[in-house]
């Protein structure tokens, strides 16, 4: 990303040109980074709460009033047990320094408890690893020479623009694009053939089309006997799954599925390029981490991987080998270790009193990067859990979010224009620098100092609390990389082969493709993929017919930028895309307000009768802040803090509703 400054004002971002990655493109809401920078709204100043918890009123105060009570507070706590307190981050904007460096450290030397970064990509992540070894994959611009793609949960014009590119050159070579999503997304209209399965059977999907691969011996037997293992039960679980099968589970046709393998299959007898672009979308669902593992088997069960477009891409952030000891300095936790605390399940945990198995109650709460009153599921749990009395939080931010509504202190933190930061990506495989390309507004300040003077106001002495946001920079990649080219250019890429499994080499511990995973069957689970219902299966005629999922909508990033009222407008408002089908049945006509409900709780907000929803699922488009929603509530009011299979992930797209037209206005 490049800015243009005039007088030290940021007028203008776009995509930097010279990268290839990006090709001088950026996404419309990034492109409107300046409207969120200067937005009247930013937090320009420490804030204190005056009203009651949540009642979003607050003065400002000095940094150093502020930082001097926070660290009285959290002393006080640590002397008791340093674990009652817990930091809570995650996306921001997802730097190695701006995230887990410096507030790490402070975490670390603090002796707190530690988070367990699952809400995005745990279930997916650990599906990849026990079956390809690592987050890696194809290279992501050798899409554009593919002959055959598979958008696999994912709506990459909305959430990958840069990655369309690609499909588009490959589709004007001629390439068949074919999309795999339960809801008719921007990208699933602009694909040759759009498979509308149910939310969390595409195990099932994946498993009948490795039964057709098999029936039809559309198999690279070469590829199969060097470089995998577990070929035999594979082949035996997935004859357990002929079309017909996966068809009732997936709710599609039995011709879909035979028509997609034989694309598949096809592709690789006549030795034309196959790739899958997979995405995070299709594991947020009880058998995410199974069904990441099922797909990735694909290629190499019909030898796909042997060209440089073909395989499967689910992230490749496993390339990059951040110093994360040197960034973190887990040595500094001298205290025993301390728990670990899953932030899908933050709603229960804040709500958790001290016992022997838990430990102590969260007394402290230290925000960053994060919006979890927002993002975390189940919301009723969260806003319990955030109004305690008793709970002291910091939340450090650009805006009055619903989470900084609770808290005690917030601190104002600078945006991407103002601070210096190290990016990876789980996309391509270049190293980013972010420059500063403008002061810090107002009293902002990057979470990396904030923590450094924090630390200072507790006493910290080690001096890793004084090293600057440059010099975390470069230890990220230590020697790895040219610093200064990093500096002058913007990126760097890493040095990937083309083809990275052409002749096996997979980073597992047998070397191969594992379809049967020892380490899983150690762990007393099921060693090949299989398909896991979710834990919410929508049945007709009961209270809770329909399945609901709440992917993101194209204009807000998470709940980012759904404050910038540019981007709020372009969305309209909040609302639920249901079928024609299952709204006549319920007398809801296009535009009406209706009440989404389940067990966990009841949301309001516009029907939109779409196309874009199959029937017997219906989409909340997120992620919008409470307090912009009608009631002050948003679709997590009804997701459940509920795990995934593998990874301990959150499960936002496997939740059961109700939909009725609203009565009241
Ligand atoms: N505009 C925008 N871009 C974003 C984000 C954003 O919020 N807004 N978020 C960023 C982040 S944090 C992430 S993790 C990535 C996520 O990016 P992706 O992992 O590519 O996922 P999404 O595009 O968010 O959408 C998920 C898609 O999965 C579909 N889906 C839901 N359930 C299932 C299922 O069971 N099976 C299948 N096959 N599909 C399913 C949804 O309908 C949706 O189209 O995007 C990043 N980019
Ligand atoms: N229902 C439903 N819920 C979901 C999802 C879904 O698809 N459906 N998606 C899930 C996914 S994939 C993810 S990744 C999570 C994301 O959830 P979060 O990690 O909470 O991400 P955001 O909502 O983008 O909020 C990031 C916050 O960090 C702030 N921020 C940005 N940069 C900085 C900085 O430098 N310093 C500080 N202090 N703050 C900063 C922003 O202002 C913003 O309020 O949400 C999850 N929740
Ligand atoms: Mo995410």
């Amino acid at each position: 990303m490049v800015t243009t400054v005039r007088d030290g004002i940021a007028i203008k971002v776009h995509g930097n040109a010279a990268h290839p990655a990006t090709h001088g493109a950026l996404c419309t809401k990034v492109s409107r980074y300046p409207e969120r920078t200067y937005h009247p709204e930013r937090i320009l100043k420490p804030l204190r709460r005056t009203g009651p918890k949540g009642s979003g009123q607050f003065e400002t105060v000095e940094w150093d009033t502020a930082l001097a009570d926070i660290a009285t507070r959290l002393k006080a706590i640590a002397a008791r047990d340093p674990q009652a307190i817990l930091p809570y981050s995650y996306a921001g904007t997802m730097g190695q320094v701006q995230g887990e460096s410096m507030a790490t450290r402070f975490f670390n030397c603090l002796g707190a408890s530690q988070l367990d970064y699952t809400i995005c990509a745990a279930a997916g992540g650990e599906g990849l690893v026990q079956t390809l070894g690592g987050k890696v994959g194809m290279r992501v611009q050798f899409f554009a020479e593919s002959r055959l793609i598979l958008i696999w949960g994912s709506n990459s014009i909305g959430s990958n623009l840069h990655f369309w590119r690609h499909v588009q050159t490959a589709k004007r070579n001629g390439a068949k694009v074919i999309c795999i999503d339960p809801r008719r997304t921007e990208t699933a209209e602009k694909c040759h053939e759009h498979i509308a399965l149910m939310p969390g059977t595409d195990a099932a999907l994946a498993l009948a089309l490795m039964h057709e691969l098999i029936q039809n011996d559309w198999l690279d037997h070469d590829y199969i006997a060097r470089y995998t293992s577990g070929w035999e039960p594979l082949r035996a679980r997935a004859l357990e799954w002929p079309p017909e099968r996966a068809a009732a589970t997936c709710g599609i046709s039995v011709e879909q599925i035979r028509s997609l393998a034989r694309d598949y299959g096809m592709a690789g007898v006549r030795g034309e390029p196959a790739a899958i672009r997979m995405n995070y979308g299709l594991q947020r669902v009880h058998g995410g981490g199974n069904a990441v593992r099922a797909i990735a088997c694909l290629p190499a069960l019909t030898g796909a991987w042997r060209q440089r477009a073909g395989g499967v891409l689910l992230s490749s952030s496993g390339t990059y080998a951040i110093n994360k000891a040197a960034l973190q300095r887990p040595d500094l936790r001298t205290h025993r270790p301390a728990r670990t605390i899953n932030m899908v399940t933050i709603g229960d945990d804040l709500l958790r009193s001290a016992s022997a198995s838990f430990g102590p109650a969260i007394e402290a709460l230290v925000v960053y990067n994060s919006n979890p009153v927002t993002v975390a599921p189940e919301s009723s749990k969260v806003v319990a859990g955030f109004a305690r009395q008793d709970l002291f939080t910091v939340v450090l931010e650009h805006f009055q979010t619903d989470t900084a509504d609770y808290a005690d202190y917030i601190l104002p933190a600078t945006t991407q224009l103002e601070h210096w930061d190290i990016h990876t990506s789980y996309g391509h495989t270049d190293i980013l620098l972010n420059q500063p390309s403008i002061a810090p507004l107002g009293e902002a300040k990057p979470n990396t100092q904030i923590f450094r003077e924090l630390a200072r106001h507790m006493g910290f002495a080690d001096p890793c609390f004084s090293e600057d946001d440059v010099s975390l920079c470069k230890v990220a990649f230590g020697d790895a990389i040219d610093f200064e080219a990093l500096q002058r250019d913007g990126f760097v890429p890493l040095p990937v082969p083309d083809a990275p499994y052409a002749q096996g080499g997979f980073p597992t511990p047998s070397g191969t493709c594992e379809f049967f995973s020892e380490r899983l069957a150690s762990q007393g689970l099921d060693g090949l993929p299989n398909h896991v219902p979710n834990h919410e299966v929508p049945i007709a005629d009961s209270a809770y017919p329909l399945a609901m999922i709440s992917p993101p909508a194209r204009n807000f990033l998470n709940s980012t930028f759904v404050n910038v009222k540019s981007l709020r407008d372009a969305e309209g408002e909040p609302l639920l895309e249901i079928s024609a089908e299952d709204a006549k049945v319920r007398g809801i006509d296009h535009g009406d307000l209706v009440r989404v409900f389940n067990t966990r709780g009841s949301y309001r907000c516009t029907a939109h009768i779409s196309e874009r929803a199959r029937s017997g699922v219906v989409n909340g488009l997120g992620i919008w802040w409470r307090k912009l929603g009608l009631d002050g509530t948003n679709v997590n009011e009804l997701t459940s803090q509920k795990l995934t299979d593998m990874g301990r992930g959150p499960t936002f797209y496997d939740c059961v509703v109700q939909v009725e037209k609203s009565t009241i206005a």
